[in-house]
């Protein structure tokens, strides 16, 4: 049965679920829910998706939205590959960052990529200082809090590459665009780099083009 991710590479929460296929070497089919055309507020993509954001997946009947449940489905398939640990503290473990990721560590990530980056993109004018400064407010406690929990680990769960490091890592591809703090923290800056090396994130690197500076 053939597999669809809708998505819109330019976006970390696209990356994420396109990074994960590509490690797994899942095959799929991309269709791109353009997010500067208003894709993903269509009919047809409201009926697979009611919150009107990407990504989605599809696969015959079967219709998931929410990147990091996607990434779950996606590693679910290939269990040997180890994204997704066997053991029930392993799995616990891993969900417990990807939910810390959508809590906690997008939503700060998010305000610096709006403000510095989509509004620019999309025509929507100056970063507002207000938001800047809680952006990065909200970076530092997030940040403080991963770069001490790397301290000793090559990964988030330990010495395996899990769903964890693609999840929390899929915000550092705006790193540079959207000007993220990281002169004081060694430890994302060190994982990052190590992510950066990986094929699957070459590969999926290259399909986000960077957005147009104004
Ligand atoms: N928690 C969701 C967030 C999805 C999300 O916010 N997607 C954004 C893209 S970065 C979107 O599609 N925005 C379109 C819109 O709000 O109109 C996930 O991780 O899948």
């Amino acid at each position: 049965m053939s597999l669809t991710l809708h998505a819109f590479p330019p976006s970390p929460r696209a990356f994420k679920v396109l990074v994960v296929a590509h490690h797994l070497g899942v095959d799929y089919k991309l269709v791109l829910c353009d997010l500067t055309k208003g894709d993903q507020k269509s009919p047809t993509y409201t009926a697979l998706n009611p919150n009107q954001k990407m990504p989605s997946l599809e696969e015959g009947d079967f219709k998931l939205w929410e990147s990091n449940a996607i990434c779950q489905y996606l590693a679910n398939k290939k269990p040997e590959a180890g994204l997704m640990p066997a053991d029930e503290r392993g799995r616990a473990d891993v969900t417990r960052w990807q939910f810390w990721e959508s809590t906690t560590w997008d939503p700060a990530c998010a305000i610096l990529v709006f403000e510095r980056v989509v509004k620019r993109f999309f025509g929507g004018g100056a970063p507002d200082p207000v938001e800047v400064e809680k952006g990065l407010q909200r970076f530092h406690r997030a940040a403080g809090v991963l770069d001490g929990h790397l301290k000793g680990r090559k990964h988030v769960c330990g010495s395996q590459l899990t769903l964890a490091d693609f999840a929390l890592g899929a915000d550092l591809t705006m790193a540079e665009a959207a000007q993220f703090p990281l002169e004081n923290y060694g430890e994302i800056r060190r994982w990052g780099a190590m992510l950066a090396e990986l094929p699957a994130w070459k590969k999926t690197r290259a399909m986000q083009a960077p957005p147009q500076r104004s």
